[in-house]
């Protein structure tokens, strides 16, 4: 006889439980709402879409109302994914976006793991609202203020994410091609093609089942990578020939981009995906980071590593950002040079530890 102090599951029992119970809490959730609002973070990547656009085709399937806003605009290599003509962009249509949030009855937040990552103004619109709220998402240290999580800082994506919740929630056979279409291109965005370590057995197992469904991955591919403007491949040549600062001794490499840089070689949004991994790419490197200068002045940073160098607190204890392990993103309002100065010196300190 077991004594009744003792849990009668393992612990890995007990996760698999808990996340069942997340899936379970989700679809009732979804299954009882009237307006549905899907929201991701602002420059929203293919993970962004993608997720968001798998989400909103199942959601829609059960029949029911939904609607995807976006903080601002997403780049054009993701406008064939089925749904995205259906994005509205909160920048351009605040008033609409407003009484669509009032409207709602439950908001889930996708890919991002805290309400400022969606900007300050939309923040405001989505702070403190009686309502229910759900994350999806795969980002470290979630905030504390919603009703439900799917959550895994281990998947290699929130697309990932969107297909166990539908697969494990008992919905399998509403996966169609359009589904497919858009959480792929999450799972190939997030995890650079297949190479980047959150890359997981059951990462290709979903990949093997899309592929059942009808999913043409060459396809996707094409759509996504061979679709680079002439500006696009002259701005990535600039930047390799002469933008890249290579720093031995510290295994890293950074790229700094002013905005005038930018306007010369006719940046659209997404055109500097990529260059990161860039940098990282050369032999020994272990830290490599993008500084981008934005109209304003301010700097976006992208972070990635090799490795156990943590930049998600790389980049929460310097440069108020976050993200994963291995690629985060950061913000400074220093001026690019400034920035680029003070990275150098919390690199150095770091990392010659
Ligand atoms: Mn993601």
């Amino acid at each position: 006889m077991i004594p009744n102090h003792q849990h009668p599951f393992t612990f890995a029992q007990n996760l698999i439980m808990a996340q069942k119970l997340q899936y379970e809490e989700t679809l009732q959730s979804i299954l009882g709402a009237e307006n549905i609002l899907i929201t991701t973070h602002r420059s929203p990547d293919g993970d962004a879409i993608g997720s968001t656009m798998g989400l909103l085709q199942f959601i829609t399937k059960l029949g029911k109302k939904c609607t995807v806003v976006v903080p601002d605009e997403f780049p054009e290599f993701l406008h064939w994914i089925p749904g995205t003509d259906q994005i509205i962009r909160f920048d351009t249509n605040k008033e609409l976006v407003n009484k669509l949030v009032v409207d709602s009855d439950l908001i889930f937040s996708l890919d991002y793991n805290v309400l400022s990552r969606v900007g300050e103004e939309f923040c405001k619109v989505l702070s403190g609202l009686d309502k229910k709220m759900i994350m999806i998402d795969h980002h470290r240290e979630p905030a504390e203020n919603y009703n439900y999580y799917i959550h895994d800082i281990e998947a290699s994506s929130t697309s990932q994410l969107v297909y166990d919740f539908i697969a494990y929630s008992g919905n399998k056979d509403k996966i169609d091609l359009g589904i497919c279409e858009a959480l792929y291109s999450g799972i190939l965005t997030d995890t650079g093609s297949f190479r980047f370590p959150s890359t997981s057995a059951r990462t290709h197992e979903i990949v093997g089942e899309m592929m059942e469904i009808g999913l043409e991955i060459s396809k996707v591919y094409n759509l996504i990578y061979d679709n680079n403007s002439i500006d696009r491949l002259q701005l990535l040549g600039y930047v390799l020939g002469q933008k890249l600062s290579y720093h031995k001794d510290l295994n890293m490499a950074y790229i700094t981009l002013s905005h005038q840089e930018m306007t010369d070689h006719n940046y659209q949004p997404g055109d500097t995906e990529g260059f990161v991994n860039y940098a990282l790419s050369i032999k020994g490197v272990k830290f490599s980071c993008l500084m981008k200068e934005n109209e304003s002045g301010s700097v976006r940073m992208s972070f990635r590593s090799k490795g156990d160098f943590d930049v998600n607190k790389f980049a929460r204890t310097y440069f108020s950002g976050g993200g994963h392990l291995n690629a985060a993103g950061g913000r400074s309002s220093i001026g690019l040079e400034a920035t680029e100065k003070r990275l150098l010196e919390k690199a150095i300190e770091v990392l010659s530890k």
